[in-house]
């Protein structure tokens, strides 16, 4: 009944170097790369192996990663170790440069850090390169979507920036490149390194806006008057969406806007390749974030991008309730081969734990994460529909 095959007529590929689940970011910090170590496990009992071609990228190297980022920020992401760290006051006017330290500890310094970007980035231009020789339809590859890394800067999270290494790629022989990001954070290290350009369209949803302290959602850009650049003689005028969305947006509204606003931007701009950064924090009862999906419904975004059947490649980012990144990565690496899986998570799962008992889903697939609801609706029908049109009069730039 739930039988696991290769999808007839078109081929998916899953690109994934294991060594990345073993670096840690340090104790208390949300990013967890183990995640990825649950993510695999349930990809493997359901039999979505099967399903795939399997890859293990090597890591980039620092010549590839030069492409976009300088030179003297990756010789020190290189050299960087959390021993030579203070040892060295060369290095501390270098830290607070390069996005490091501060008071934010937001990209910590640690063990087997050069090797564990690497590892990520690789595997993106990897899964961008089987699209490139068509041995792929669609390129998977979780580990990477690190989008806030600047050509210069570590930030939120993230070093070195795998989609816009892996869009450059795309661009040797696409013209035009969609980039949809459905992270809860703005993709503001994508949409920087394009902003210039008519060949990269870049499209995120996230959460925007301020606190109760006043303080503004990270990374506090991206709200929906912020297009790009105005200059009609930059070529990248208009090929910038973005769509600011408040706390804790449903299922319902979410599809909704995803459906209407993608399916615009698609039909007028005709990308020949669309990369889609599927970040995990956007689900209901996230660590980090604000919303209230549940998986079926961020899957969705999936579904609906794979049925234009352009090349896709789909990449991980955020997400921090491990159980349901895992959960979700599963789910859309399933969507992708066109496979159902059934609710109850098969018994020999490894880590089974993780999953079970009532507060981490109580064994189940798909669990009703409007159970962990922290967060009331604050996305009236009324502003959607603002939203939307504002979106749809942003669009028009696009005919020139
Ligand atoms: C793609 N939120 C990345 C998202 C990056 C979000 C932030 C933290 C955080 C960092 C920690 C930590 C944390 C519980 C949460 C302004 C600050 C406020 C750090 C305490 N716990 C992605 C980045 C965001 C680090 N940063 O899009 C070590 O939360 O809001 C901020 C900046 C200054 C720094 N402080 C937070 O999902 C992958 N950081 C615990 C330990
Ligand atoms: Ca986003
Ligand atoms: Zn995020």
């Amino acid at each position: 009944e739930y039988g696991i095959e290769k999808p007839k007529g078109y081929k998916v590929s899953f690109h994934y170097n294991a060594e990345v689940e073993y670096h840690h970011f340090g104790s208390s910090h949300p990013m967890k790369p183990w995640r990825l170590t649950l993510a695999k496990q349930l990809i493997l009992a359901y039999g979505l192996e099967y399903a795939m071609d399997l890859y293990q990228p090597r890591p980039a190297t620092f010549d590839e990663l030069a492409i976009f980022h300088d030179r003297q920020y990756l010789g020190f992401l290189q050299s960087i170790t959390p021993q030579n760290l203070d040892s060295d006051p060369a290095k501390a006017k270098y830290l607070e440069l390069f996005g490091f330290g501060g008071e934010s500890n937001d990209c910590p310094v640690f063990d087997g850090l050069w090797n564990y970007v690497s590892l990520y980035s690789g595997a993106s231009m990897h899964a961008a390169h089987n699209l490139l020789n068509q041995q792929s339809d669609i390129a998977i590859n979780w580990s990477g979507g690190l989008h806030h890394a600047k050509k210069n800067a570590a930030s939120g999270f993230c070093y070195v920036n795998d989609i816009v290494l892996a869009i450059q790629h795309l661009l040797t022989q696409h013209q035009r490149v969609l980039y949809i990001d459905v992270d809860v954070h703005h993709g503001d290290g994508v949409e920087q390194a394009f902003e210039s350009t008519d060949r990269v369209f870049t499209l995120s949803y996230h959460k925007y806006g301020l606190d109760k302290w006043g303080a503004g959602f990270f990374p506090g850009t991206g709200n929906i008057n912020e297009v790009g650049p105005t200059d009609p003689s930059n070529r990248g005028k208009g090929h910038t969406l973005n769509i600011p969305l408040e706390d804790g947006i449903d299922d319902e509204q979410y599809k909704w806007l995803f459906k209407t606003v993608t399916g615009a931007v698609i039909l007028k701009y005709q990308p020949t390749a669309i990369v889609l950064q599927c970040g995990a924090d956007s689900l209901g009862g996230d660590r980090l974030g604000r919303f209230n999906l549940n998986i079926k419904a961020h899957g969705f975004c999936v579904e609906h991008v794979k049925s234009f059947n352009i090349p896709l490649l789909l990449i991980g980012g955020g997400g921090y309730t491990p159980r349901n990144v895992a959960r979700t990565w599963c789910h859309e690496t399933a969507v992708c081969t066109g496979s159902e899986l059934h609710n109850n998570l098969p018994m020999h799962l490894p880590y089974l734990q993780a999953f079970d008992g009532a507060e981490n889903g109580g064994g189940m697939l798909y669990p009703n994460l409007h159970n962990t609801k922290r967060h009331d609706n604050q996305n009236s029908r009324e502003k959607l529909q603002k939203l939307v049109a504002h979106a749809m009069e942003n669009l028009r730039y696009l005919e020139g």
